[in-house]
């Protein structure tokens, strides 16, 4: 996606203010194959501009390239062997973004579709999303192109045992901890650190998202879809709206989406759809917590398609290639993957009524569709704010290794709701439009701007 044109851009050295588009210009040079990174950081760019210029001394110490070029990128080759005994090689990569305000942390994703200009947007993304957590930790993302997808038990072990054999050396407890994102849930992370632990004789928590026996926190899994789905019921209590008896799109039917259904359907709503990458399921009678067991079965057990729902039930429908926008509901809730909702897929939520949308999944809406959502003025949050409750139950997990401790379900499930009640006051706080309009994106950006930047003010030029 080409955003700005240019000629070459020099900026003015010396100069006390910053212009978003000259530095999102520049960086579309230095980068020009990288689309995914250049849309996130020209979003959060163009947020931010006004309370930047409000600090000379930011301008200064050239804040705004150091903030958003990553510290580093560590690239590797991964060799595994597959069941027939071939060899094979995928690529392997960590960006670490920033760490002003405590340890690298952020997921690792396997999806065929994985390069640096994903990676460096998710990590870019995640130093904003880990500072408004109000936790200590600072932004990274991994991954390869390795797709779990149709592989084996034990091809997914041995890629996972050969990825860490690359990555161990730049991370731990202190330094940088990854967890789970798209392809990587409870098993890889399992056996990435049953190959850490080996690989170094130590037990200590260089992974989140793990087994309940091994230091796994409780409501990790659950925590990003209920935090999710936390966020969206403080948007819509600024309207004086109630979820009980709403009526949600859902995509996606992983992790986020199975646990963005599960709280929805705790509080009354009623989810209609979810979808895989090969087309998207219609419930017009909604799906209820028995629909959601099945689903949990066929996606984490079995490995199955969502079009097999479709078959199980035989009033909901099966809509191959297509993703659910066109379906009438109240709210929409887009937790599968980064722009699966474009300017068009917008107008039609639009067109039918939408009232809200909460993404679970990160960069989940085009440019174009965040547009129509402000411009009509419904309540729109990005991920970063709205799907900020995994990592920070990931925060608390951390907490909970170093002091060898293991909290209950209901202390760890107060802090998570906790923990989005303070996100939604801070979007409020920095969001909030001259016209009453909360603009969530605006308010999710400087806040978690503020105070990665002050920390590395405080630290010095060094990273
Ligand atoms: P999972 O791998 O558990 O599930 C991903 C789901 O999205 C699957 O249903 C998958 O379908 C679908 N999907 C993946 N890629 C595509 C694609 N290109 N087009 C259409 N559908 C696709 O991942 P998660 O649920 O963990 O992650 C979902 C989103 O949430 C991602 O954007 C992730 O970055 C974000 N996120 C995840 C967090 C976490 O804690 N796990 C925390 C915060 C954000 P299929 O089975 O066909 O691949
Ligand atoms: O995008 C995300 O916030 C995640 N994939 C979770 C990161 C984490 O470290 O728990």
């Amino acid at each position: 996606m080409c955003i700005y044109n240019y000629k070459t851009i020099i900026i003015p050295k010396g100069r006390q203010f910053m212009k978003a588009t000259e530095v999102v210009a520049k960086l579309q040079q230095q980068f020009p194959h990288q689309p995914e990174y250049i849309q996130a950081v020209s979003q959060v760019l163009g947020t931010i501009e006004e309370e930047y210029n409000k600090h000379p001394e930011f301008e200064k110490a050239n804040l705004i390239e150091r903030l958003c070029i990553p510290d580093r990128i560590i690239q590797f080759r991964v060799n595994w062997i597959d069941d027939k005994g071939n060899v094979r090689t995928n690529m392997g990569y960590r960006v670490q973004h920033n760490n002003a305000i405590g340890p690298y942390k952020g997921g690792i994703r396997f999806h065929s579709s994985v390069n640096v200009s994903i990676l460096k947007f998710l990590a870019f993304e995640q130093v904003f999303k880990n500072s408004l957590t109000t936790l200590p930790m600072g932004g990274a993302k991994g991954g390869s192109d390795f797709s779990p997808r149709g592989k084996s038990n034990g091809e997914v072990m041995r890629f996972c045992q050969a990825f860490m054999r690359e990555l161990w050396n730049y991370i731990g407890p202190d330094t940088d901890v990854p967890a789970g994102d798209i392809g990587v849930g409870g098993r890889e992370v399992g056996y990435m650190f049953g190959q850490y632990k080996a690989l170094t004789h130590q037990f200590v928590g260089i992974l989140t998202g793990k087994g309940q026996e091994f230091g796994g926190s409780l409501i990790r899994p659950e925590a990003t879809g209920y935090g999710n789905v936390y966020f969206l019921e403080n948007m819509l209590k600024t309207r004086g709206i109630n979820l009980a008896g709403k009526t949600v799109l859902v995509s996606g039917a992983g992790n986020v989406a199975q646990y963005t259904i599960e709280k929805l359907i705790q509080l009354g709503a009623k989810p209609l759809t979810c979808s895989d990458s090969d087309g998207f399921v219609y419930d017009p009678d909604g799906i209820d917590a028995d629909k959601l067991a099945y689903i949990m079965e066929l996606k984490n057990i079995e490995r199955g398609r969502i079009k097999e729902y479709a078959e199980e039930y035989p009033n909901a429908q099966y809509f191959p290639g297509q993703r659910p926008w066109g379906i009438k509901a109240d709210i929409a809730t887009p937790c599968a993957t980064q722009n699966e909702i474009n300017g068009e897929d917008a107008q039609k939520l639009i067109d039918n009524g939408v009232i809200a949308v909460s993404e679970g999944a990160n960069m989940p809406s085009t440019p174009e569709a965040v547009k129509i959502f402000q411009d009509n003025k419904i309540l729109y949050c990005p991920g970063k704010a709205s799907n900020a409750g995994g990592v920070a139950v990931s925060g608390l997990e951390m907490s909970q290794n170093s002091e060898r401790l293991h909290w209950t379900r209901e202390e760890v499930d107060n802090y998570l709701h906790r923990i989005m009640n303070d996100i939604h006051e801070n979007c409020v706080k920095y969001g909030t439009q001259a016209d009453g309009y909360i603009n969530y994106v605006k308010g999710a950006n400087v806040a978690g701007f503020l105070k990665v930047a002050k920390a590395m003010m405080a630290q010095g030029v060094g990273m």
